[in-house]
């Protein structure tokens, strides 16, 4: 764990930004942190100006690159008794099963995932999108950010408009299999959006914030970009 964390701090210490998606779209970063503040009502307009970030062919995933990078164990969950927590600003908190992330349309991204370490690889997605899980629970307009609990204790923050990119998901399935425990299983966070740090692994519980606390996430907290935007 030591020495990861003195790789990690030394990609980040010479300076390196990391350019390796070619699915990223410019911009994005500015316009939210400009009008993030009172960031709902605007929040359509954003998704709508910025669209989507061109995907890949099925055909062009890299299994064999996508290397397992977990910083506190891989904890193993109970399908039968996992539950998803949505609480916060939000109308109707919920627990919810598998079973009721299954029963919400499911959606395939084919994507590049980037990881700050230096590496990156094209991965299937699936599950339903994290603004559909999001909306069952009706989010208060005054919601801004969401905070990301997992399993292992990892921890992160979102913008809220990220968070609702319709590309952002609750995978449950990688290149069409359910995803392994070491993926995140059963839930994880995968989007285009955002290096991979920021997608959180064994998700367990999603707060709505209508302002950020002082943690900010896992590393964020150790100095990496809060944004951390592809
Ligand atoms: N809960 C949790 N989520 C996490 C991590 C972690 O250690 N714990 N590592 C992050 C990092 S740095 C990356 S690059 C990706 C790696 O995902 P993978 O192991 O499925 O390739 O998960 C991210 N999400
Ligand atoms: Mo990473």
């Amino acid at each position: 764990m030591l020495s990861r964390r003195r790789s990690l701090g030394l990609l980040l210490g010479s300076g390196s930004s990391l350019v390796l998606g070619g699915c990223a779209l410019d911009g994005w970063s500015g316009t939210v942190g400009a009008a993030t503040q009172p960031l709902n009502e605007r929040v359509e307009a954003l998704l709508q100006r910025r669209g989507t970030v061109p995907e890949f062919d099925r055909r062009q995933v890299q299994p064999e690159a996508l290397l397992i990078n977990s910083f506190n164990g891989t904890p193993r969950i109970e399908p039968a008794s996992y539950r998803l927590a949505v609480a916060g600003a939000v109308q109707r908190p919920l627990r919810l099963d598998l079973a009721a992330l299954a029963a919400l349309p499911q959606r395939e991204c084919v994507i590049r995932h980037v990881c700050v370490e230096g590496w990156a690889a094209i991965v299937a997605w699936s599950g339903p999108r994290l603004a559909d899980v999001l909306a069952l629970a009706g989010p208060s307009p005054l919601a801004g950010y969401l905070a990301i609990r997992s399993a292992d204790q990892y921890f992160e923050t979102w913008d809220l408009a990220s968070a609702l990119h319709p590309q952002t998901l609750l995978a449950t399935h990688m290149n069409g299999a359910p995803l392994a425990a070491g993926n995140g299983a059963p839930v994880r966070l995968a989007s285009p959006i955002k290096l991979g740090y920021k997608q959180s692994k064994w998700v367990t519980g999603l707060e709505l914030m209508s302002r950020l606390g002082e943690r900010r996430g896992t590393w964020e907290d150790q100095g990496y970009e809060w944004f951390a935007g592809l």
